[in-house]
């Protein structure tokens, strides 16, 4: 596991030993992690130097602000991160290497002396990518390989449409993940993620409606900044959403109508850092806390937020302003309804 960073790290160390020892021992399920936003960063490195005499001076910068900690003023300064990681993960073998790095960061023992792992179990996501080296069947196979080394209690796939991609490419995505499903891999569901100003969802939802009856669980990322329209959400929520990642501009409207979506995915660290959120006081986690809506407390992006689930869980038991000083009563509380809110529910 990387070093953490920023708000989650001073939460954390603000708890006492024993809030620690209670943490690491909760049984917590990771369900909003995307591969590429979760390689850790010495395994980035290596990937770089590997890549060396071809490295541009675009990997070198993205590297380095990585290895600093990225400032993100606005949300472009969080995508235009992805394109060098894309550039270190572009061959099959290299894909490997990332997974694996990323599933043992979340599911080997952390080497903190409990035996402990960050989390019990782990619903990672990722979007299917063709470069010159693989198609985007390959990419999904090289990382599905790499979860199905993990049981079926502690690892599976969701696989991530991205809203910048066209029709036939979101068609060609769900039908990549229905088949896999369909020939016994582990895909338990599908994803709409990406820059949250572009793409009609509207032209998604005829494809996304095949996800659920498909026997796949299906999430969106949604109302994520401002620039999100009423009919954007409503687009996706029409599809019947499991989950919703985010959930950051829903209007009071649109809150009523998502009391009966089972989770919501609630990524502290990155909605305070991606400067979404304002700070801990505002955050949305509060009107779910209140409302006792299902919730589940995920790193989302743990290489350029510098965070880890024992991090976003300490932001929830520190108390303020570090934290939001929850009970360890309703942190157990918490950390059960996202072992509840798995697509590929973990039976031990
Ligand atoms: C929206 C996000 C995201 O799929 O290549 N991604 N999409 N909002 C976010 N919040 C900050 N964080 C990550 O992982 C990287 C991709 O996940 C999506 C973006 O499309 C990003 O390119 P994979 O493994």
């Amino acid at each position: 596991m990387s070093e953490i960073a920023g708000p989650a790290a001073a939460a954390l160390a603000s708890l006492s030993p024993d809030d620690v020892l209670f943490l690491q021992a909760l049984p917590k399920a990771e369900l909003h992690a995307h591969l590429n936003g979760s390689i850790p960063i010495k395994t980035l490195l290596e990937l770089a130097q590997q890549h060396s005499p071809t490295q541009s001076s675009e990997v070198a910068d993205t590297l380095q602000k990585l290895k600093s900690g990225a400032v993100l003023d606005e949300i472009d300064d969080f995508f235009s991160l992805m394109p060098a990681i894309y550039a270190l993960t572009s061959t099959p073998e290299a894909v490997t290497t990332a997974t694996r790095a990323v599933l043992q960061s979340f599911l080997n023992p952390t080497g903190d002396g409990t035996g402990s792992p960050q989390c019990a179990y782990l619903e990672l996501r990722t979007t299917p990518r063709a470069t010159a080296h693989m198609t985007q069947e390959r990419y999904l196979t090289a990382v599905l390989d790499e979860v199905e080394f993990y049981p079926a209690t502690q690892a599976a796939l969701i696989v991530s449409v991205d809203r910048r991609m066209s029709d036939l490419d979101v068609e060609e995505c769900v039908s990549l993940a229905i088949e896999m499903k369909n020939r016994g891999r582990r895909v338990v569901g599908v994803d709409v993620c990406g820059d949250p100003r572009k793409g009609d969802m509207q032209s998604f939802t005829q494809h996304l409606l095949r996800v659920k009856g498909a026997g796949l669980g299906l999430t969106v990322h949604i109302a994520e900044c401002t620039e999100n329209t009423t009919e954007d959400s409503l687009a996706l929520l029409s599809c019947r959403p499991d989950r919703l990642g985010h959930t950051t501009f829903l209007s009071d409207e649109l809150k009523a109508l998502i009391r009966l979506i089972p989770c919501v995915e609630i990524c502290l660290s990155s909605n305070i850092l991606g400067k979404l959120v304002a700070s801990l006081d505002t955050h949305h986690i509060h009107y779910y806390l209140k409302n006792n809506h299902p919730i589940v407390i995920c790193t989302d992006d743990a290489l350029p937020f510098r965070t880890s689930c024992l991090g976003e869980y300490s932001l929830l038991l520190a108390q303020p302003p570090l934290g939001l000083g929850l009970s360890r009563g309703d942190v157990t509380r918490i950390a059960r309804m996202g072992m509840d809110a798995a697509f590929s529910r973990p039976c031990d």
